[in-house]
């Protein structure tokens, strides 16, 4: 009865007294059982003999997906299957990608966190949109080893919370030794009493101010699914936030989690963690080992977190379900103290402030009394009805300029978050080390960072090798449609590929 507004349960109880619970999600999500199976989506099937190409084929197609026994719900999807398939290469391997739109709708391809050439980046306003029936076909070098994913830039907001994601993975010579790897695609989904996603048209104001929360939290397009690991072995875990604006703050205990990649690769050196912060967009690579060897179920836990607007109630709940087994193991070497060296970039040539803001809205300047209204309920004009506007410095995209930047440069971008919320802020094309406040550069590569509302977070990078124009924004998708974007423009030719014809 009360699943269409489950989620918005953590903002109704925060805001009013209002709220009978679904007894059975008592933390605002639906809970079941752990399902047993295959944990990973399948990889994607190369049809290029070259060890050096990967070829191949994705379709964008409406599927019924099954995300829990008695539980099958109409999606979107490559390939039928959500996620998508696994795409994996080699580091420095050509990636060509023929696609096709089975869509209703315009879609595109975005290789996030890939530094492709701008062409190839999958951004409707500058490569069009694939019409529906139409095909397109994406090819470019993956240049970084890393934990990569792919989704549309049209309505991102709601094609990505269809089902259009999947993982891509690009191995590299310096990977640790693990016994197991597995890619953990982490989402959720909201759904109405009918079991179907309900409408992207008509949108409640608090889910348009903070982002639509789903109800049933998945790994790899199941719910509470259990995975099966050696008790006595290290697991290498590749995790990936591709919800559209849920935080999963994640915990494992009873086990030793160690981070050893960011968004862009692996880190220097290994790091010890007791809870890990993935926003969306945003990704991880971490080695799990057992604290016992006795075998065991434990539970990855979603911890709650405050991300602004009374996001932040509610108790932990369970992701997904891991089973320790007495599979015996080789041994294995130690894990290195060094994964790799990453140069801090020099002092920047150009510095920018980007603005983000906020307006209009349920919410904004005090919640309203009632709990979830939609846009009917709202008073005519009333200002808490108004759905609410994103912008970066002033501007709500696509209205604005784009920066105007020169190839191979070193800027530092100082992003202001003057909102009540965080926001995750991710950049295309290009990777970034964050800058702290005595000015010294995290020795990490990312393309996404939280923002914490009222703070500024400092990220330099070089604008190597793609010229062409680029976007920022945040990535939570609802903002992002709702204007805060922007773009910019880098100037120069590529060392990478011939000059243009004149
Ligand atoms: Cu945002």
């Amino acid at each position: 009865m009360a699943l269409r507004f489950a989620p918005l349960m953590v903002w109704v109880v925060a805001c009013s007294t209002a709220g009978s619970t679904d007894p059975q999600s008592p933390h605002g999500f639906r809970v079941f059982e752990a399902q047993a199976g295959p944990f990973e989506a399948p990889a994607a099937v190369d049809r290029d003999p070259d060890p050096t190409v990967v070829d191949i084929s994705l379709e964008a197609v409406p599927a019924n997906i099954t995300l829990a026994p008695g539980l099958t719900v109409p999606m979107w999807t490559y390939n039928g299957i959500v996620p998508g398939p696994r795409i994996e290469a080699n580091v420095g391997d050509t990636v060509r990608i023929r696609f096709r739109n089975f869509l209703p709708d315009g879609t595109t391809i975005h290789w996030h966190g890939v530094r492709v050439p701008a062409d190839m980046d999958g951004v409707a306003r500058l490569n069009g949109p694939v019409a529906s029936g139409d095909t397109t076909t994406y090819t470019f070098v993956v240049p970084d080893a890393g934990t990569f994913w792919y989704h549309p830039h049209v309505r991102a907001d709601e094609q990505v919370e269809r089902g259009l994601y999947g993982a891509l993975i690009v191995h590299g010579p310096d990977d640790p030794p693990a016994h197991s790897s597995q890619t953990l695609v982490l989402d959720d989904l909201l759904l109405d009493q009918a079991g179907e996603l309900p409408t992207f048209e008509d949108v409640s104001p608090i889910e348009a101010m903070v982002g639509r929360q789903g109800d049933v939290l998945l790994v790899n397009g199941r719910a509470h699914p259990l995975l099966e690991l050696s008790a006595t072995g290290r697991h290498h875990l590749r995790l990936i936030n591709v919800a559209t604006s849920r935080y999963f703050r994640l915990s494992l205990p009873g086990y030793r989690v160690t981070q050893i990649g960011t968004d862009g690769g692996l880190l220097p050196t290994p790091r010890l963690v007791e809870t890990l912060m993935l926003v969306p967009g945003e990704r991880a690579d971490v080695v799990i080992e057992a604290l016992s060897a006795t075998p065991s179920d434990t539970p990855l836990r979603l911890l709650p977190y405050e991300r602004g607007h009374g996001t932040g109630g509610g108790s932990s709940a369970t992701v997904m379900t891991i089973r320790s087994t007495a599979e015996v193991v080789n041994q294995l070497d130690d894990m290195p103290e060094r994964l790799r060296d990453i140069e801090p970039l020099p002092e920047p040539a150009l510095r920018r402030r980007l603005v983000l803001g906020e307006s209009g809205g349920a919410g904004h300047g005090g919640h309203g009394d009632h709990g979830a209204p939609s846009r009917e309920e709202a008073p005519e004009g009333a200002a808490e009805g108004e759905p609410p506007t994103f912008s970066i410095n002033g501007k709500s995209f696509p209205e604005g300029e784009p920066f105007m930047s020169t190839l191979e440069t070193v800027e530092e971008w100082a992003v202001v978050n003057d909102t009540e919320m965080d926001h995750p802020f991710h950049v295309h094309g290009f990777r970034f080390q964050l800058v702290d406040a005595t000015g010294a550069p995290e020795r990490a590569y990312r393309d996404t960072v939280n923002v914490p509302a009222k703070t500024t977070v400092r990220l330099r990078m070089r604008l190597e090798d793609h010229p062409g124009r680029w976007m920022f924004h945040c990535h939570i998708l609802e903002h992002a449609e709702r204007g805060m974007m922007g773009e910019f423009e880098v100037s120069g030719l590529s060392p990478l590929r011939p000059s243009p014809a004149p």
